[in-house]
């Protein structure tokens, strides 16, 4: 048992607390007793054993009952009582961005429905907009959040993926008869939003029906979709559908490739084969016969998927890459792509602290990104504007840039060669300003630039804040460039061809911010970034050590965008930025 998995526990609660309509206070206890929970150093579980879950601040006699049954059964009563409570037709209205639990009981209790179906009639009829404190542009809102929900509803993120992903691959590593596993489909390309998780298996089909029968009876499994000897699908407890195929050694590298897809590049690779006498599909590469059809007694020697791209005289091509997005027409005149790596990246530019809206000191924050080898620590905390974020006035810059010199000295005390940059993630203002006066911002070593506010200004609108924003000369990055979320939010739909160059004739970096609800600038950018020259950064936004993490989303959208290591701001070393900050934004290359 984990602080985080208990605080998500309890987090849930306070929502479906206010769901039932319950009051603000008591629901927001839970709030609170989550929060406390997640940002605690010591293992809750010290304090079960202890029997003092009620010396923790904020936890009071009722809610340690609550927790020592968790302990106990692996459940928290008062969810499990809420989820009785609650139609199910309700909870699933949470999912409605902009939709909050308190609006949600009012438009139940006064219109007495509990079903989406129900709720797009009575928001088209105008009963919704007639209740109090809804209003006609609510209306609109809820109806065009469904729709956009409707659309993307059977998709996650890629982090969701992964993690469903991770328990099945490991659960299958070790069944008897497994020689090879390995992730397929667009989990292997990478996307940003997965429709179902895809794992091919090699084995010799006498193990395949004990293989399936394990996957199939897995815990985790709540549906069976399909059950074959060859392919099965299930879907799990979280919602996710997992498609197996379990497939014999020599047909393993054609399979992979076929399922790793994307549909598009297999047409391509297929025509490729074609054009050069032999036929592709998921059984292997193949000689045509005279007839023009497939020779199944006569396939080319392969064993590995560079041996198939070899034989349609192409490099490996990298599964991220896989998207017929012009990597065929790149390799007619390159005989290889230089894409970012992990490894590449020195350094994060994008994290908060306690000074705002952060888990963590600096010094945590700093000691974190060395545990995770990078060399420097780019601090952002929120601007002044963003209040409800903790946002620094200027007399609290001062006092932190104090802080982070401090911290500068007692890390070099402790032997590190690390530092801490003084950044700030400043409100990018309605009129397209920065939030501080000129000799604020100029005392930074760097400013991230982000919209926080009147995000669904009108697009031509919102392309000139960006742009003014992106040509300030203090301006270094600007952050989460639509704002979208993921699967929730669509972000700002405008020009972004026109401010990826604005940003390149300005010098101005655009991040990719590597949190897996944003992976924002989309990586379909990334050619235009590589044409005109337009710098990133991979950035986490961390607001605890956890989300450090998140970088690897971050470097996998980045692969997909085909950004090579120098067109990417945190590959520079701690000596490289540290210059590259000092030089005028104008005068840098
Ligand atoms: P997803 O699941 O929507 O995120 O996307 P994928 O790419 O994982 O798609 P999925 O799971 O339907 O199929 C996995 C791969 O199998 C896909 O990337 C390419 C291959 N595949 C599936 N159906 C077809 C097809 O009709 N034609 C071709 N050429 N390939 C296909
Ligand atoms: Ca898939
Ligand atoms: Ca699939
Ligand atoms: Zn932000």
């Amino acid at each position: 048992m984990d602080n985080k998995e208990l605080a998500q526990l309890l987090e849930e609660t306070g929502v479906l607390k206010r769901l039932a309509g319950e009051n603000d206070f008591k629901a927001a206890a839970y709030d609170r007793a989550a929060r406390q929970i997640e940002n605690m150093e010591t293992p809750i579980a010290e304090y079960i054993e202890g029997e003092n879950v009620d010396s923790i601040s904020g936890i009071g006699k009722s809610l340690a009952t609550q927790i020592y049954a968790y302990a106990d059964t692996g459940r928290l009563p008062v969810l499990d009582a809420l989820h009785e409570q609650i139609p199910s037709g309700l909870i699933k209205w949470l999912d409605i961005p902009g939709l909050g639990p308190k609006k949600i009981y009012k438009v139940h209790r006064e219109l007495g429905i509990t079903e989406m179906a129900e709720l797009v009639e009575k928001c088209r009829d105008g009963s919704v907009a007639e209740l109090k404190g809804m209003g006609e542009k609510t209306a609109e809102k809820i109806l065009s959040s469904i729709a956009f929900m409707e659309k993307f509803g059977e998709r996650c993120r890629a982090d969701q993926a992964a993690s469903v992903a991770k328990t099945f691959n490991d659960f299958l590593f070790g069944q008897p008869g497994v020689d090879a596993i390995s992730l397929a489909g667009s989990s292997r390309r990478r996307l940003e939003t997965i429709g179902d998780i895809d794992i091919l298996v090699a084995a010799k089909e006498l193990h395949s029906p004990s293989i399936m029968e394990a996957f199939t009876t897995h815990p985790d499994v709540v549906e069976i979709l399909a059950k074959g000897d060859t392919k099965s699908s299930i879907r799990t407890r979280e919602g996710r559908q997992v498609d197996l195929r379990v497939i014999p050694e020599k047909h393993f590298a054609a399979a992979l490739m076929y399922f790793t897809g994307s549909k598009e590049h297999n047409i391509a690779t297929r025509a490729r084969a074609r054009e050069r006498g032999m036929a592709l599909n998921e059984y292997g590469l193949f000689q045509l016969d005279d007839k023009g059809d497939t020779n199944f007694d006569e396939p080319v020697n392969t064993k590995t998927e560079a041996d198939i791209y070899r034989e349609l005289d192409l490099p490996f091509i990298e599964p991220e890459l896989r998207e017929d997005r012009g990597e065929f027409a790149w390799f007619e005149s390159h005989e290889k792509i230089d894409l970012l790596q992990a490894a590449d990246i020195q350094g994060i530019l994008h994290a908060h602290s306690t000074w705002s809206d952060g888990a963590c000191t600096i010094h945590e924050m700093a000691l974190g990104c060395i545990e995770r080898g990078y060399s420097y620590l780019g601090l952002t905390d929120h601007s002044r504007a963003a209040a409800y974020a903790g946002g620094l006035t200027a007399e609290r810059v001062e006092a932190q840039w104090k802080e982070i010199d401090q911290v500068n000295q007692q890390l070099a005390d402790e032997g590190h060669c690390f530092h801490v940059f003084k950044g700030i993630e400043s409100d990018i203002l309605g009129n397209g300003e920065l939030d501080y006066e000129e000799e604020i911002l100029a005392g930074f070593d760097f400013i991230i630039a982000s919209v926080h506010s009147a995000l669904d200004m009108e697009a031509g609108k919102m392309l000139e804040r960006m742009q003014k924003a992106a040509a300030n000369p203090y301006c270094t990055i600007i952050g989460h460039p639509t704002g979208r979320l993921l699967l929730k939010r669509k972000g700002s739909e405008m020009d972004l061809n026109a401010l990826v160059e604005h940003c390149a004739d300005h010098k101005t970096v655009i991040e990719i911010n590597a949190n897996p609800r944003r992976l924002d600038l989309d990586w379909r950018y990334g050619r235009k970034a590589h044409e005109c020259g337009m710098m990133t950064s991979i950035n986490p936004d961390a607001h605890n050590l956890q989300m450090l993490d998140d970088m690897e989303y971050g470097v996998g959208v980045a692969r997909k965008g085909w950004y090579n290591p120098e067109r990417v701001l945190n590959t520079k070393s701690l000596e490289e930025i540290s210059t590259w900050f000092e030089t005028p934004k104008n005068e840098r290359i």
